[in-house]
């Protein structure tokens, strides 16, 4: 029976080890909950890293950790410090990352990233090429393994493989900056099916293989001597029903219930009733534009103090890639921005600012969601971006407004939000009061149409098809083999 094999650079696994206790929950990230269908249904494994590097876990625990990951039918691929170091936080997160999120001043050619990333790419592709039996399909995720296709294909000629990159692909002209860009498209093009989640992308994706690698393509093919490989998008979605389901739960919480930071948000309602909160969540990245919507609050607040005591931005920032030096300057600028604007407005009973910098549990984050009245999300560039998606899932009254960058994948299924472009301050500051001020039936009207959609295009539903079409790959190969 043909299975289904995952690679991603993370297992969809949580795994500690304290007191030399080994300790295993499964993640609830959004991949991980996409892909379930395939997964644990006993036709399918999963390949990637469990998060740990080969020196952390201990030796007594080697075999219990592979044999824990083995129970979730995930395969743990073991990676060193040395090689975390050059092949996560260096090529993909200081090379790749910057480059195809257009942040060209932040990309570091480093040859020795590159060597490691390599050797890296060929270990996922080794532990596959251990587990894959012909008619299996193989489904490639993301930035830290653009070799992997084709190793694999190198090995095994007929294999049905399928990549999807998580993030944008920039376009030509900043790709072709890259000095290993031949490599990396031959990479990809291993793939049978190559996804993206928007048509920009792909395009920008043929264009560079047509021009630098000077291949025929047509429409979304493209033509190699002895295969077709296709190209297409996928916007992916969420796990819907979760999200909605969690907020119903929250609104049906007594307040004895009711979590801390529930107590903290009513408490605010309570003493500055008219106050609206304007809520923020990402990952504390460069491309997220964390610094400019600070300073575009700033900019509404000045140009709009009847505002003063009666909004509030609430801003979390989960701490992200915190050995990379860029993300530890942008740490720095955002606390003194946060603190200049608070210093600047704060009157005794209010601040404008709350700032988190962490992660939060599920439940936090529903709270959150559900009780603010504007979510303001501002990436200069953005593959998808899941928390807008996630927002208006939870808005069960159909209130709320959403205010999205035009640069986030997102903004092309979600038309019906307040789209903005994140360099523009006075954009920003006339949509916010737009938002504040927008009549709850037109709120209601534009919620559902976004509901209505995104219930439709779930995460389950993105895998389904993304699976279907690498599996037509397959019977057209079939096809034009008999011919
Ligand atoms: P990310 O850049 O991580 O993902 P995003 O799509 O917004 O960005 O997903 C973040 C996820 O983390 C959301 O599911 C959110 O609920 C969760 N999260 C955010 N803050 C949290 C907190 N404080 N505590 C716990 N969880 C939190 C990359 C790309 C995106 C693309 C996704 C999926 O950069 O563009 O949308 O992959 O392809």
């Amino acid at each position: 029976m043909s299975k289904t094999i995952i690679i991603s650079n993370r297992l969809p696994l949580q795994i500690s080890i304290e007191d030399n206790n080994l300790e295993v929950t499964p993640s609830v990230g959004g991949l991980a909950t996409g892909l379930k269908s395939f997964h644990r249904d006993g036709d399918s494994i999963w390949i990637g890293w469990t998060g740990l590097t080969e020196e952390e876990i201990p030796e007594s625990l080697a075999q219990d950790v592979k044999k824990r990951a083995l129970e979730e039918a995930c395969v743990s691929v073991n990676l060193t410090a040395e090689e975390i170091e050059g092949f996560y936080y260096g090529f993909s997160n200081r090379t790749i990352w910057p480059l195809f999120h257009y942040f060209m001043e932040y990309t570091e050619a480093e040859l020795s990233f590159w060597e490691i990333y390599k050797k890296v790419n060929q270990k996922y592709a080794n532990e596959v090429l251990k587990h894959y039996q012909e008619g299996d399909q193989i489904w490639v995720h993301d930035y830290q393994l653009l070799l992997v296709p084709n190793m694999i294909r190198e090995k095994a000629p007929e294999a049905i493989i399928g990549f999807f990159n998580h993030i944008p692909f920039p376009s030509y002209e900043v790709f072709r900056t890259l000095p290993w860009r031949e490599e990396v498209l031959e990479g990809v093009l291993g793939a049978d099916l190559i996804g993206f989640h928007t048509y920009d992308y792909e395009r920008h994706f043929l264009s560079s293989v047509s021009r630098i690698l000077r291949l025929q393509v047509d429409f979304n093919e493209v033509t190699l001597p002895n295969r077709i490989v296709k190209v297409d998008s996928f916007p992916m979605g969420i796990d819907y029903e979760k999200f909605e389901q969690a907020a119903l739960n929250h609104f049906k919480n007594t307040s004895e219930e009711q979590s801390d930071l529930q107590n903290r948000l009513d408490h605010h309602l309570k003493t500055t009733p008219e106050a609206k909160l304007i809520l923020s969540i990402d990952r504390l990245d460069y491309t997220k534009g964390i610094a400019n919507r600070i300073r575009a609050f700033e900019y509404f607040l000045d140009r709009n103090p009847e505002y003063v005591e009666k909004v509030r931005l609430v801003m979390l920032a989960v701490p992200s890639r915190s050995n990379v030096p860029q993300y530890q300057r942008l740490k720095r600028e955002i606390d003194e921005l946060v603190g200049r604007i608070n210093g600047k407005f704060s009157t005794v009973n209010w601040t404008p600012i709350w700032y988190f910098y962490r992660s939060m549990p599920f439940e936090n984050l529903i709270d959150l969601y559900t009780s603010c009245d504007v979510a303001l999300l501002t990436p200069i560039r953005d593959g998808m971006n899941l928390v807008a998606k996630e927002f208006i899932a939870t808005r069960t009254y159909h209130t709320g407004v959403l205010i999205l960058s035009e640069m986030a994948g997102a903004s092309h299924e979600m038309n019906e939000a307040i789209l903005i472009n994140p360099n523009n301050f006075e954009q920003i500051s006339s949509a916010l009061k737009q938002a504040l001020e927008m009549p709850k039936e037109e709120q209601i009207q534009r919620n559902k149409m976004l509901q209505k959609r995104l219930k439709r295009y779930s995460v389950e539903k993105w895998a389904n098809d993304f699976i279907k079409a690498l599996k037509n790959t397959k019977d057209n190969r079939n096809d034009s083999q008999s011919i």
